[in-house]
């Protein structure tokens, strides 16, 4: 594997919308941003994803892009946007903007000519096809609910495809006059000082084509998009050409959102002059996925858990460097997912950050995390603004679920636990905003958010910063970066543990359990690097680990 200079690098992703509103208007923008750069420093973060903020009416909350070439207005201004650019740099950190090119929304002028003229050059940006006799082209079911056809505005003889919502219509990637757009865009930003980008749903701007029906896997009639998906090929051509045309000329920094990539795809995607600079790792976020819906979903356990990240880890083995979270705008709050309920405490919380920064690859943070941001207690649907939760909901009911059940599981997976506002201090809002959120905000932010945590020696964030700086830490940073993921006692029940063996070894090991366990250490122990507890008990080479202790050690 090339070295990269981003490879010892820490990456947090912030949603735009939620991270700080400088104007009072309840949502959170730019200038909100570079007011937090110098905390985002402090942390030792150096590459910034930044969710979209591009012009938009906010169905799928700005993946639903109606201008690629300016910032909406609650957001900012393209000047802003510039300044943000050019503030990172001055601390020498990194922007990456959202690229949301499978589809963009239904009010963008493309789509908006498509509609006055399907058969002209616009109608060719879109899949469009005539209705038939009430027949669909196809038994798709779109990602959040329904038939992927629609039909097409004016034109009740035509319908267009959408694998999201109905306002996110694709765009025809067959179409090379599509795929150059793409590339101008792509380039324009580059050209203002983008560093790169993150590169969103991409797997799905390949259609098996001629349209046909997969087997239905609910009660609806409809097949899930992953079984067209699997049976797609060539992708890689339009991702090869997005990476020669667009991403090259400036060395963008690229993480793909990567579902259902094969095996044997993987030097091709992040290989050496692979598609994308890095692709994230969901390994541990699909698991347990049911083509049913969130409700039949089976909850990860630890072990489950562990088997996931190793199992990632053996897959890219020396091939690429993966990108690792616990958590994004997509996914609940990851304390509260991979912490067995009724156990996440301050240890657990800390085990699980330890756990997946120490992997190999390049660590995201997702806004709040570093502050152990927990999930939200909703007690009403109508406290839900996502339109995929809200499908969740129905697809619940309709299988029998009773409200409360419904209630229950959409809370435990919903995209909304993510998306309320970033927790700042315990004044109104959690110093969010000085107006009325867009978002409730988690009631419980006098507890935890970023004032109380910043100089509380013992509280996550503090052992966020002592993370982050291990991984740069000169002595151990070849080791952090570079070293080899071993997996120790990988059978053993609730314990996570691996060495990285590169210069030096590292131990790195987890009690992911409330009920103590003791290991065999192979080794001496030289020195405790972290630990979420004040000692490490090693007596005679057995390392007694306490209700979810992790230790980092150098052997
Ligand atoms: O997500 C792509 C994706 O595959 C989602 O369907 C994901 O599985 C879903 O969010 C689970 O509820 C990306 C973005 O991250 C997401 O926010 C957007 O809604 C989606 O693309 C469409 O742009
Ligand atoms: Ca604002």
């Amino acid at each position: 594997m090339e070295r990269k200079w981003w490879h010892d690098k820490v990456a947090y992703q912030i949603y735009p919308k939620s991270f700080f509103d400088s104007n009072g208007d309840g949502i959170g923008d730019i200038p909100g941003i570079i007011q937090k750069l110098d905390y985002l420093k402090d942390l030792g973060v150096d590459i910034l994803w930044i969710s979209p903020c591009y012009p938009s009416p906010f169905a799928d909350q700005g993946y639903d892009i109606s201008d690629y070439y300016d910032i909406h207005p609650a957001f900012g201004t393209l000047k802003d946007m510039d300044r943000l650019i050019e503030e990172a740099r001055k601390r020498e950190m990194y922007i990456l903007l959202d690229l949301v090119v499978n589809h963009c929304s239904d009010e963008h002028e493309w789509f908006q000519k498509a509609c006055a003229d399907p058969n002209g050059k616009y109608g060719n940006f879109f899949y469009i096809e005539n209705r038939k006799d009430d027949k669909l082209p196809c038994n798709w079911r779109s990602y959040f609910g329904g038939s992927v056809w629609e039909p097409l505005p004016g034109h009740p003889d035509k319908q267009y495809l959408h694998l999201f919502h109905k306002k996110q219509p694709d765009l025809n990637w067959e179409n090379p006059e599509v795929r150059e757009e793409v590339y101008k865009n792509i380039n324009w930003w580059l050209d203002r000082g983008l560093r790169g980008f993150r590169i969103d749903a991409i797997i799905n701007i390949k259609k098996k084509l001629p349209y046909k029906d997969y087997p239905a896997d609910r009660p609806d009639g409809l097949s899930c998009v992953d079984h067209m998906l699997a049976d797609a090929q060539g992708v890689g051509e339009f991702l090869g050409e997005m990476r020669d045309r667009g991403f090259a000329s400036h060395e963008a920094f690229t993480v793909g959102e990567v579902f259902n990539e094969k095996d044997e795809e993987l030097p091709d995607f992040i290989g050496d002059n692979g598609y994308f600079s890095t692709m994230f790792d969901f390994a541990p976020v699909v698991f347990g996925g049911s083509s049913k819906g969130w409700y039949d979903r089976k909850r990860i356990t630890p072990d489950d858990y562990k088997r996931c990240c190793f199992h990632s880890q053996k897959r890219i083995g020396d091939i690429g460097f993966l990108s690792n979270i616990i958590e994004n705008h997509d996914e609940p709050r990851g304390v509260s997912y991979y912490i067995p309920d009724g156990e996440t405490s301050l240890h657990s919380k800390k085990m699980l950050a330890v756990m997946y920064f120490m992997l190999k690859g390049l660590p995201f943070i997702y806004q709040g995390q570093e502050i152990g941001m927990e999930n939200m207690k909703f007690s009403s649907i109508d406290q839900i603004d996502d339109i995929s939760t809200i499908d969740e909901y129905h697809v619940a009911r309709n299988a029998g679920c009773t409200k409360e059940e419904a209630l229950k599981c959409i809370s435990l997976y919903s995209r909304d636990n993510a998306r309320t506002p970033m927790q700042w201090d315990s004044s109104e809002n959690a110093g969010f905003s000085s107006g009325k959120p867009w978002l409730n905000v988690n009631p419980n932010y006098n507890n935890i958010n970023v004032k109380k945590q910043w100089n509380d020696p013992d509280s996550l964030l503090s052992f966020y910063k002592e993370l982050i700086a291990l991984r740069k830490n000169p002595l151990y940073r070849e080791t952090i970066v570079y070293g080899d993921l071993i997996p120790y006692l990988e059978d053993r029940h609730n314990l996570m543990a691996y060495f990285r063996k590169g210069e030096r070894t590292l131990l790195v090991a987890g009690n992911f359990q409330k009920k103590s366990q003791d290991i065999q250490l192979p080794q001496k122990c030289q020195k405790v690097l972290l630990n979420n507890y004040p000692n490490a008990d090693i007596t005679d080479r057995v390392l007694h680990l306490k209700d979810y202790q992790a230790v980092i050690l150098e052997l």
